[in-house]
């Protein structure tokens, strides 16, 4: 039975959610108009004034906000409050050039936490369950916005935080944690630790899961619930829009809700600017209606997903988001073909292989190299030089039928590849490194 954490929003008819939305955009405009500079000028520049903005439908008049003005601005110059308002800062890891600080004030951390809420009681979470935080708590909004979430629905919070692998599956263990945050890769990572520590499974009371930060496929999922026994669920968000939370998975676990009272989200054509249908991919970009200290107008998350305003089973009304396939800065181009993590990964679940795997990808006499390390497991590992040599033969056939392009694949022995505690990362270009392209 799905339940709800506040019913009178999330299951809201569209033309109350429209209603919501255009009120509250008409307020966020004049605010950032006399707040922001950047906004005022850019409004300026285009022949927009605050009052030609009467409802969502006026949306696509406002310019877009890059990443790249968060850069310029840094580190307070787009916060639409005083200083003395703002009660946290959270900051971007910056492993994609300059870090960039956001601000909240009292009432942005109390939307952050009922939207965890949401998230949180969407995946059966309440009361009664016990909640280990292994996202980061620190500048990463990982831990502290779960967090909050897991507060509100009166939950017990448990704020491992990330690291030390072992001691957090005997805390697992012995406080009796019956759901687990963390992203995706950390979670298989834990999961590989309660085996290898001998830890019998039935004494793991986990029951559910909601993971997320990085992309991570249908297939991880299935893997996931498998090894853990628990229900694993999406959520999404990013430092710049709030954090997690952002969005949510809910019962059907396809796709995530966007929470769409406090947030819009469009999906254009990343090249034209222009919006693209529901059911076509394009780049995600948001708008935050209620937020004080931070209010981005159309910022572009370079996030690749597709919209879906179908009815959802689980009752909810808020538009879903596919899950993000990943960003177009992750998207690599090997050879002229477009090539997605994610869909290496599709197909090494599907073959058996464990989801640790790296992408080598450089240039040598102008022609782009595709190497990829993947984990064998226990079992291929075991196996004949000629068992193996067939394993390799038929992940690189299999490769080459998704991908379109040859890979090398090079078969490493079980747990030879480093585990994130994190973020995974995956892939290493060496042509960025060495700036060959
Ligand atoms: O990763 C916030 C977060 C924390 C989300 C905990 C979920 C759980 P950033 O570090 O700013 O913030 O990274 C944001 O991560 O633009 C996506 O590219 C990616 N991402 C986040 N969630 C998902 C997801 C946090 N569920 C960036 N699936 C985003 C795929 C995701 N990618």
């Amino acid at each position: 039975m799905e339940r709800y954490w506040q019913p009178e929003m999330e299951t809201a008819s569209r033309e109350t959610l429209t209603k919501i939305q255009s009120e509250r955009l008409v307020a966020l405009v004049k605010r950032v108009y006399d707040n922001v500079p950047l906004y005022r000028e850019r409004m300026d520049n285009a022949g927009v004034k605050p009052e030609d903005i009467h409802s969502i439908a006026d949306l696509g008049k406002l310019p877009l906000t890059s990443k790249q003005d968060l850069r310029d601005t840094y580190p307070y110059g787009l916060f639409a409050v005083p200083l003395k308002d703002v009660v946290r800062l959270h900051a971007s890891s910056g492993t994609t050039g300059k870090q960039i600080v956001v601000g909240y004030t009292k009432n942005d951390l109390e939307t952050w936490s009922d939207i965890c809420a949401r998230q949180l009681t969407a995946a059966g979470a309440g009361k009664d369950d016990i909640i280990h935080v292994s996202y980061g708590y620190g500048l990463f909004t990982g831990g502290f916005g779960i967090h909050g979430g897991a507060e509100r629905i009166g939950a017990t919070v448990v704020p491992v935080s990330s690291g030390n692998t072992e001691r957090q599956i005997t805390i697992m263990h012995d406080f009796g944690c019956t759901f687990l945050c963390c992203t995706p890769s950390y979670a298989m990572y834990l999961a590989e630790t309660i085996e290898k520590m001998g830890v019998p499974k039935e004494e793991i009371k986990l029951r559910g899961g909601i993971f997320g930060a990085e992309p991570w496929t249908k297939e991880m999922c299935d893997s996931l619930e498998q090894k853990l026994g628990i229900k694993a669920f999406d959520v999404y968000g990013l430092t710049e829009i709030m954090g997690p939370g952002v969005a949510f998975g809910c019962s059907e676990q396809n796709g995530l809700h966007v929470n769409e009272d406090h947030f819009i989200i469009e999906c254009i054509d990343p090249e034209t600017e222009q919006p693209v249908p529901d059911g076509q991919q394009g780049e995600l970009v948001f708008t935050c209606l209620t937020k004080e200290a931070f209010p981005l107008v159309r910022f572009r998350t370079r996030d690749i997903g597709v919209l879906s305003h179908e009815a959802c089973s689980c009752g909810r009304t808020f538009v879903k988001m596919s899950k993000p396939m990943g960003r177009t800065d992750d998207m690599l181009i090997i050879r002229g073909v477009n090539v997605f993590p994610s869909q290496i990964e599709t197909v090494l679940l599907k073959l058996g292989y464990s989801p640790n795997y790296e992408i080598i990808v450089d240039r040598v006499n102008n022609t782009d190299t595709f190497d990829l390390r993947v984990e064998m497991t226990e079992d291929m590992f075991s196996d004949t030089v000629s068992g193996i040599a067939k394993y390799e033969r038929t992940l690189t056939e299999a490769l080459k039928s998704t991908l379109g392009i040859g890979v090398h694949v090079v078969l490493a022995p079980p747990h030879t590849l480093k585990r994130s505690e994190g973020k995974a990362k995956r892939v290493i270009d060496k042509r960025k490194e060495t700036g060959k392209c």
